[in-house]
């Protein structure tokens, strides 16, 4: 053998063995609407757990709009991934998104909003794996009531703000169970005023806020009701801006993970306290859904709904978010 068979026959022998153990790991994709909110990078830290102990690379992308999410799915295809779980940024791209899906093949979980086509109409055949919307929501108006009552507020001079996005479904569903356990309660519906807001975001809450406290000077004391923390967090920041003192001003958002800081200040603000489904859960749980679906054909179960909430505050929400792992 001269010098050049030889040194072929070692990298031929060596990529033969080698081979097998390079193997690659099976790809799937984790794609979210809004990767600023800690809720959302929480349930990509979970995701990326479950890949580890499945030897699965997850290929975590935003996609903030409709363009970016088609892109992103053409690029998971390209990259030989199998399947994705995604929250989608406007619910109405369902059918444009399962059909871009189909085409490469790529199997589908949706995680936390749930897909619509574009009338509007659910989509119920991609499976869904969502906090419990009307609990949880309903869970703040009763907190927001046993605060207000602690602290002794006339309802005559009590108001709600209850900034809302009625578009997007568990939006909806939290808003409204959350005015519903208020009346339940025993508070005026007259006194509760809904007001939508613009983008899922501070600025967009703030804004919000700010117009239904124009339309009400005379209220003394304000409950803030949204979605989750961001919203409610807007709402309360609009009333500072009007002049409301901490004391007279109850918010309690929801998704916990989204308002660690503001837990953290030193003195109390209108942001009461926060409540914490299980982005931990929803990141873990879905890439195993996922996983028994490509490598066993389990197919997942159409609804799942995580019904698990702790109401954090300025008291507890170390040692509650410590137990959870967060
Ligand atoms: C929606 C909200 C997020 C989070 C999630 C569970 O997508 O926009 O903030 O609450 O539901």
């Amino acid at each position: 053998m001269n010098k050049i068979t030889k040194l072929v026959s070692a990298i031929g022998l060596s990529a033969a063995l080698v081979a097998p153990v390079i193997a690659e790991n099976m790809k799937i994709g984790f794609l979210v609407k809004q990767p600023e909110e800690p809720w959302f990078q929480t349930e990509w830290r979970f995701a990326d757990k479950a890949g580890k102990e499945l030897n699965l690379d997850i290929i975590k992308i935003a996609v903030p709009d409709g363009e970016k999410t088609l892109n992103a799915i053409d690029s998971l295809a390209a990259n030989g991934a199998k399947g994705f779980i995604i929250c989608l940024p406007d619910p109405k791209l369902g059918t444009a998104i399962v059909n871009r899906a189909k085409q490469h093949g790529l199997k589908v979980i949706a995680v936390d909003d749930q897909f619509m086509n574009s009338k509007g109409k659910p989509i119920e055949s991609v499976p869904l794996v969502m906090m419990a919307a009307s609990e949880i929501g309903q869970r703040q108006g009763q907190e927001l009531w046993k605060e207000m009552t602690k602290r002794g507020w006339k309802v005559e001079e009590t108001g709600v703000m209850a900034i809302t996005n009625n578009e997007l479904d568990t939006a909806r569903r939290r808003t409204t169970g959350s005015m519903e356990a208020l009346k339940t309660a025993g508070f005026p519906a007259a006194q509760i005023y809904e007001v939508p807001t613009k983008s899922n975001d501070i600025p967009g809450a703030f804004d919000a806020g700010n117009s239904t406290l124009v339309q009400h000077p005379k209220v003394k004391n304000w409950l803030v009701i949204g979605m989750n923390d961001n919203t409610v967090l807007g709402g309360v920041r609009a009333t500072e801006g009007q002049g409301f003192k901490a004391a007279n001003v109850i918010g309690i958002g929801i998704n916990g993970v989204d308002a660690v800081s503001e837990l953290s200040k030193t003195s109390a603000t209108g942001f009461f306290g926060s409540l914490l489904p299980s982005p931990d859960v929803h990141g873990y749980k879905t890439v195993y859904m996922m996983n028994d679906w490509l490598t066993k054909n389990i197919e997942p179960v159409k609804y799942t709904a995580v019904t698990d909430v702790v109401l954090l505050t300025r008291e507890n929400y170390k040692e509650e978010l410590a137990k959870k792992g967060l």
